[in-house]
């Protein structure tokens, strides 16, 4: 009995030195360390939202965006293309003495911002890469335009990091998975969620 007390003792007494001594060395002990502790489960990632109001003047815009996202995840710069020609006229019909006073030249500046990124891609069928630096401003816009006049059904911002040279680039989805437009196949599933946009 009394040698197991001391056995067990001994034990902790080592334990214990050798716990600090991982704690204590700042070089190296990464590995050492984590297999001394168990590894914790990861958490689930809360992804932040907002909230826009509900409105029917955005639908052919969103519609004719993610017809354009869709285009170039698959790689289709001629769809991309008539997408963006589509993008364009609906940006044209947005009516932006519908909205508040204070909101119109600010609605206006995202309008036209977003109407000659739309154009560049529709007249760059053949220059994919072009087309996609124009979609990564469109998104941005857009994201502008939603969070003024409000949409019509759930999104998400998305943020892949390593477009543009790692500067990163976004993209709206009305689908939280990831499918990405700026590569397609090449990188298929590079990017997060970075904020829902959910509709009142
Ligand atoms: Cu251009």
């Amino acid at each position: 009995m009394k040698t197991t007390m001391i056995m067990l003792f001994l034990a902790l007494l080592s334990w214990g030195a050798s716990a600090q001594h991982d704690h204590s060395s700042m070089g190296n002990s990464g590995n050492s360390h984590s297999s001394m502790t168990p590894k914790m489960k990861e958490e689930p990632r809360v992804i932040p939202s907002i909230t826009v109001k509900h409105s029917l003047l955005v639908t052919s815009i969103l519609d004719n965006y993610l017809a354009l996202k869709d285009a170039l995840v698959d790689g289709n710069g001629k769809k991309a293309a008539s997408s963006g020609k589509l993008l364009f006229d609906a940006l044209g019909k947005f009516d932006i003495s519908s909205q508040a006073t204070t909101k119109q030249k600010e609605l206006k500046d995202i309008i036209d911002d977003a109407k000659e990124n739309a154009e560049h891609i529709s007249e760059n069928a053949d220059k994919i890469a072009h087309q996609r630096e124009h979609f990564e401003l469109l998104g941005g816009d857009l994201k502008d335009l939603i969070v003024i006049a409000g949409a019509d059904r759930t999104l998400y911002q998305l943020f892949c990091p390593m477009y543009n040279n790692s500067k990163g680039g976004k993209w709206l989805s009305a689908s939280d998975k990831v499918r990405n437009p700026f590569y397609g196949d090449e990188k298929m599933k590079c990017g997060r969620v970075l904020v829902e946009i959910k509709v009142k």
